[in-house]
């Protein structure tokens, strides 16, 4: 093993089994601990995503996100934090239009959404606002390069008994389909308000609808393989059978949304179960999600790649302020700003 491997690998015990965190008090995987991550959040799949979006953030320029490395690295500037895990998680926090904000990419699919939203949940106090800003397919004849805002999402997996065997007697269906869970409304709303006003003068289309998450780029979304079994043939017919106005299919929204209906003080006050809870703290997370719709699953086009910076430019600033815009209450019930990556940002702006 090399010295640099050993260095990477060696440096940090974790204490607890159950919700392992190091001596820095940082999460195994995100691996940020408390006042590194904003109460308002981005989460982006790619890395690429995360530093463009990163230089819409005051006083950031180009240079400071020009990062050759490839991780695990943390640097904190006076006006820019950013923390690479060993895991690939990056995190760039620092101010918009002087709003303490995150961004985090977190790469593909659901148990990373699920990594991600609890290891950030765990480090942050008070509520909390995350805006998944993805890529996705449409079911609907919309073109390629036009946006879409996410209504609500259900989540598609492959039924994998069915296909070793198991529970065909049963008669089960290859893939399964869920009810579906709905955004926060106020934060839809910011969402499309804000990215029809960034989109409109550059003739970009915007579209609201329910989403699709699968899991699986290709067979839970009914592309065909011939290297596997799937059995997909009739699953954009059976979603849209479950789902009428299913509108775009990814992989991590559902997550989102399910997760915030998951925490705990919105659980128990949705079941009326206030009284009853242990704990009285609003971990509450505001969810929405938007995404660059890369693939016409009807007429089978993708994106012409000049299309993106354009379009990932026009949706940060609208994502951005929308994210600003939500009321998330009193700001001590947040992250303190004493102590945070942010604090230095804050206090330099107002001098
Ligand atoms: C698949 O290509 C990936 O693209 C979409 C899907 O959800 C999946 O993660 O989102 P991102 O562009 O955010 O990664
Ligand atoms: N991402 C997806 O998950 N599906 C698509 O069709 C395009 C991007």
């Amino acid at each position: 093993m090399s010295a640099e491997i050993k260095k990477v690998y060696l440096s940090h015990d974790f204490e607890s089994a159950n919700f392992p965190l190091d001596e820095e008090g940082r999460t195994y995987h995100v691996s940020t601990r408390p006042g590194e991550v904003a109460n308002r959040v981005i989460t982006v799949g790619d890395h690429y995503r995360a530093f463009q979006i990163a230089q819409y953030f005051d006083n950031v320029s180009i240079k400071d996100l020009n990062i050759k490395d490839g991780g695990p690295y943390k640097i904190t500037k006076s006006n820019v934090f950013i923390y690479m895990s060993k895991r690939k998680f990056l995190t760039i926090t620092g101010t918009y239009k002087g709003v303490p904000v995150s961004v985090v990419a977190i790469c593909m699919g659901m148990p990373m959404m699920d990594f991600f939203l609890r290891e950030v949940r765990y480090v942050v106090k008070g509520p909390m606002a995350i805006v998944r800003f993805g890529s996705c397919g449409t079911v609907k004849d919309i073109e390629t390069g036009s946006v879409a805002v996410a209504t609500g999402s259900f989540m598609i997996s492959r039924n994998y008994d069915y296909f070793t065997g198991n529970d065909r007697e049963n008669e089960t269906s290859p893939y399964l389909i869920t009810d579906s869970c709905s955004a926060d409304s106020e934060l839809q709303e910011l969402l499309y308000k804000n990215l029809k006003r960034e989109c409109d003068s550059a003739k970009i289309k915007v579209v609201k609808g329910l989403n699709g998450s699968a899991d699986s780029f290709y067979s839970s979304q009914g592309r065909y393989d011939t290297n596997f079994v799937d059995s997909n043939e009739e699953l954009i017919n059976d979603i849209k059978k479950k789902h009428p106005d299913c509108l775009t299919l990814e992989m991590e929204t559902y997550g989102l949304f399910h997760m915030a209906k998951c925490c705990t003080s919105t659980y128990n006050k949705e079941q009326n179960k206030a009284k009853r809870s242990k704990s009285s703290k609003n971990n509450e997370i505001k969810a929405g999600a938007t995404t660059m719709i890369f693939a016409n699953r009807v007429d089978n086009t993708f994106i012409a790649s000049e299309k993106i910076p354009v379009l990932q430019e026009r949706m940060t600033k609208g994502i951005l302020d929308a994210l600003i815009e939500l009321d998330l209450g009193d700001d001590d019930d947040l992250q303190p700003l004493e102590g945070s990556v942010w604090e230095s940002m804050i206090k330099n702006s107002q001098n």
